[in-house]
């Protein structure tokens, strides 16, 4: 992959679902070796809030969203690595109402207003300089911190999706879901 200086800004080649209109969003769950730290990037536009790399997926990008994630996670994390596979979609928490834009608009029926494609990456490298360096902070997380740092955030779909991963989970916080 040729890595890019600079992160595509703007809104004006997003994807949107064809079907219910929801913003199509792609990124990466980045995992070390032994598989029990993530890596989490402090949000740019919510200060204070921890996030997973992620962002939109463009017109002009292939159906292969896996391109999206690993450009995304360059992008906003500095992370390169290997990705080991496609987790399932997750859907936005917010629940606001928002139009189908195919089919009879149902009021009753809860439209996501993004779909989050995620990948589980193995990391192969940290990057020291990458294109929002600048704007963002970085940092390995345990399970538990994660879950902590997410729920803290308000975003449920993201802990979904680390749900999926292989992570090994730490302390009382990850064991209370395995049982
Ligand atoms: N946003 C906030 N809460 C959301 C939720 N529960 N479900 C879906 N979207 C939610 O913010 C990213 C965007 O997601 C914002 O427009 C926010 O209103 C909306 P973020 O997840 O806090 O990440 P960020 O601040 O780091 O955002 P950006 O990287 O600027 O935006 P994107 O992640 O969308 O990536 P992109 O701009 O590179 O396409």
């Amino acid at each position: 992959m040729s890595k890019p200086s600079e992160a595509r800004v703007g809104r004006d080649l997003q994807r949107y679902n064809e079907e219910t209109g929801a913003r199509m969003v792609a990124g990466c769950i980045c995992l070390n070796e032994s598989k029990d730290k993530l890596v989490m990037i402090s949000s740019s536009s919510h200060e204070g809030r921890w996030v997973l790399p992620k962002g939109g997926i463009e017109l002009d990008e292939t159906d292969d969203f896996a391109v999206t994630a690993a450009r995304e996670t360059w992008e906003e994390a500095g992370v390169e690595g290997k990705i080991t596979k496609k987790l399932p979609i997750v859907l936005d928490s917010r629940g606001k109402k928002a139009p189908v834009i195919k089919g009879e608009f149902d009021p009753h029926v809860m439209v996501p207003k993004t779909e989050f494609h995620f990948y589980e990456m193995i990391v192969d490298n940290l990057g020291t300089k990458w294109p929002e360096s600048h704007k963002r902070d970085r940092r390995w997380c345990t399970y538990s911190e994660a879950k902590h740092e997410l729920t803290k955030s308000k975003r449920p779909e993201l802990i979904e999706a680390l749900n999926f991963t292989s992570i090994i989970r730490d302390g009382i916080d990850g064991n209370e879901d395995d049982y």
